[in-house]
């Protein structure tokens, strides 16, 4: 008799806990259709909560990754307006680094586990940033293209499903727009420069071109994440909208630059209202994305390098912390 009525209990238990995550999921399911805010102490689906870790996490590293190829022109910057402007970005790609690592914090998950996940290989960061910065006019090319890119990519993002994530890019868009605007100038003086700077410029643009478009992910049918992405209202657009998106605002921007993009097919489509654009090459992106890009072993030594020598700032600012909360309390 004891053990029915045990397992009566237990199934009854088990029956209102299950009619709870159903209200909580139906709750869910309502705020995301009616275009609401999910707050860190609602309710969410762990898989909801998952991919927006995976999916900030990443976009935290990239930022900070994304430090070094810019950052290795700082010293060699051709003018002092030149390295201050340089100097502002690089920190603006380490606050927003700092921006979205908090956001995911909000989620349950700490910085310092994030890291360990980057450093060890367990999670990724843009493919762009394996690639070299080989000149100047690099610098130029990635603001104009690699922050142009960021922006198609990530002003829809504003309006993501979770608020921590949505309000922290409504900032990061505002400074990668300033970032845009720094590298097409870049390239407009030199496109407009000696023989030899418009050759630099035009060089650049052919390196980076190709790999800023990888940069939206792989193509619709390959996008592992995407559908539930956006049922969930984390993303808003599918890869190739924003690939396409992004083709179509570059290709008057190169022509004002008097640069060209290197893609013969590269035509207007009158019937789709589009550019057409020759294929990419998503064999280089996935071996890019296995580590075996140009730069991915450089990068991620790089990083683990600076975290080990960081360690001393991270004790010191836990130290003024602790004496700072214990003089408040
Ligand atoms: N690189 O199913 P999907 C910047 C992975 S910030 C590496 O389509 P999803 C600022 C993807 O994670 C640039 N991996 O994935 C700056 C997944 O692998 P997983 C970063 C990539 O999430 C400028 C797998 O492939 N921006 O540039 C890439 O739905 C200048 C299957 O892909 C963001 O992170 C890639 N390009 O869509 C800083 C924006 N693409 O996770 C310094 C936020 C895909 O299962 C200087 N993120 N993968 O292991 C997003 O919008 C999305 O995560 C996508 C990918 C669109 C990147």
């Amino acid at each position: 008799m004891a053990t029915a009525a045990a397992h009566r209990t237990t199934a009854e238990a088990q029956d209102a806990e299950a009619e709870r995550t159903a209200a909580h999921e139906a709750a869910f399911d309502a705020a995301v259709a009616a275009d609401e805010r999910i707050e860190p102490r609602d309710w969410m689906p762990d898989a909801y909560r998952a991919s927006l870790v995976r999916q900030m996490a990443q976009h935290a590293h990239s930022e900070i990754i994304g430090m070094q190829p810019e950052a290795n022109w700082i010293t060699r910057a051709p003018s002092l307006r030149r390295k201050a402007i340089l100097m502002a970005k690089v920190q603006d790609e380490a606050g927003h680094g700092l921006y979205l690592y908090s956001a995911a914090e909000t989620l349950g998950t700490g910085r310092e586990e994030l890291l360990d996940k980057l450093h060890s290989g367990r999670q990724k960061y843009s493919s762009i940033f394996n690639y070299p910065t080989l000149t100047w006019a690099d610098v130029g090319a990635i603001g104009w293209l690699v922050d142009g890119a960021a922006i198609t990519n990530q002003v829809p993002l504003c309006r993501c499903s979770y608020g921590p994530y949505a309000r922290a890019m409504v900032r990061i868009c505002k400074e990668e727009s300033f970032h845009q605007r720094q590298g097409y100038e870049l390239l407009l003086h030199l496109s407009n420069g000696t023989p030899e700077q418009h050759a630099m410029a035009q060089d650049a643009v052919d390196r980076w071109w190709w790999p800023s478009l990888m940069m939206f992910g792989p193509p619709d049918d390959e996008s592992a994440h995407s559908a539930q992405s956006m049922t969930w209202k984390i993303k808003r657009h599918s890869n190739d909208e924003l690939r396409q998106r992004f083709v179509d605002i570059a290709v008057p921007q190169a022509e004002a630059l008097g640069l060209t993009l290197p893609d013969p097919d590269l035509r207007w489509n009158e019937e789709r209202g589009h550019h057409d654009f020759g294929a990419i090459d998503w064999d280089e992106f996935w071996d890019v994305l296995k580590g075996n890009g140009p730069c991915n072993e450089q990068r991620i030594s790089q990083r683990r390098t600076a975290h080990e020598e960081g360690a001393w700032v991270r004790e010191a600012a836990s130290a003024y912390a602790a004496k700072h909360g214990k003089a408040a309390a």
